[in-house]
């Protein structure tokens, strides 16, 4: 293959207690159930799958302020920072099924820890998940996921005795949001105050996705090229396509835009970790519906890892002679 050969190291981690909904936490199984590991071979990615993480219960697990279960959040997100740095380390470009968003904060962790310099983040989602736990309106962690890993934003945050091995470890200038249409008013107050740069669906409308990931390129690149965090929350994606998640936002990406930007990304050759997340088939009302979105989850991965829409064959495919 043409394409930088990938070996995917496929982290499960079946967890939902970043929101309230139930169900999220099989998206791993689903999302593997697929062909995900089977499709990536085919397209000539080896694929170690670690299987799913076991989380903890946390008895008497009382908000922290406006924060909801952060002895869960906290203790699961640490054992995926582990997962994720090991991976890393063993030579693998981590992949994270998800499970909620707040698992962000673990994946992100520990694909930092696991990297000599610093990493860029391109987040696509209809959500910033950028709250404070001073600002969040829901309490829930997957809307403030961002917020614990930006440097500059450490000010504004309190201290939650759970959450104290997080240690900021993104800039904000390494950071590129895609596909926004649900922010919250003091979401885009932080997003305009540390001078992030956003691609909303507005953007996506006016400039086409090409422009926006060669925009998007270039902004990152800009610098020096550091190794890319994928962060890709399914409900980027118009509900009409993916409607099995939890917080879906009219008015999203078509498929063909979502999977641009995988292949966009995946060419540059600096994809590093990826995470889907927020897939939960409790949240379709038809098995089509929760079909459709785990299909689409799938292709969206697919394309992380060299699958063209043109078509893919080995480098070393020789017609056969008659
Ligand atoms: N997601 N802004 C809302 C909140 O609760 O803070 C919604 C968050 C959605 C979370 O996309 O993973
Ligand atoms: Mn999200
Ligand atoms: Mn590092
Ligand atoms: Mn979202």
């Amino acid at each position: 293959f043409k394409r930088d050969h990938h070996s995917v190291g496929i982290i499960g981690a079946p967890f939902s207690k970043g929101q309230p909904r139930g169900g999220v936490e099989k998206g791993p199984n689903v999302i593997r159930s697929a062909g995900l590991a089977d499709k990536l071979k085919a397209q000539g990615c080896s694929v170690k799958d670690y299987g799913n993480l076991c989380f903890e219960e946390v008895p008497g697990d009382e908000p922290v302020g406006r924060v909801k279960r952060p002895g869960a959040v906290g203790s699961a997100n640490q054992r995926l920072a582990h997962a994720v740095y090991t991976a890393k380390t063993e030579g693998h470009t981590p992949l994270m099924l998800g499970g909620d968003h707040s698992l962000a904060i673990g994946s992100i962790h520990g694909h930092a820890a696991a990297i000599p310099g610093d990493l860029s983040v391109v987040w696509v989602d209809a959500h910033a998940d950028i709250n404070t736990p001073l600002t969040t309106p829901t309490g829930n962690v997957h809307g403030q996921s961002m917020s614990y890993l930006i440097r500059e934003l450490q000010s504004k945050i309190p201290v939650i005795p759970q959450f104290s091995w997080i240690k900021p470890c993104v800039s904000a200038k390494d950071i590129v949001y895609i596909g926004l249409r649900d922010v919250d008013p003091e979401e885009h107050y932080i997003l305009k105050y540390l001078g992030i740069k956003v691609f909303s669906m507005t953007e996506v409308d006016g400039l086409g996705i090409a422009r926006v990931m060669e925009e998007t390129c270039d902004y990152l690149f800009s610098h020096v090229k550091k190794p890319i965090h994928l962060s890709y929350d399914i409900d980027a994606i118009d509900p009409s396509l993916t409607p099995a998640t939890g917080t879906p936002a009219v008015g999203g990406l078509t498929y063909r835009e979502g999977v641009y930007i995988t292949e966009h990304i995946c060419q540059t050759g600096l994809l590093s970790a990826v995470d889907l997340v927020e897939v939960n088939p409790q949240q379709g009302t038809t098995e089509a519906q929760v079909q459709s979105t785990v299909d689409i989850a799938v292709d969206v991965l697919l394309g992380c890892f060299g699958r063209r829409r043109a078509g893919n064959h080995p480098a070393d495919y020789c017609l056969p002679e008659p």
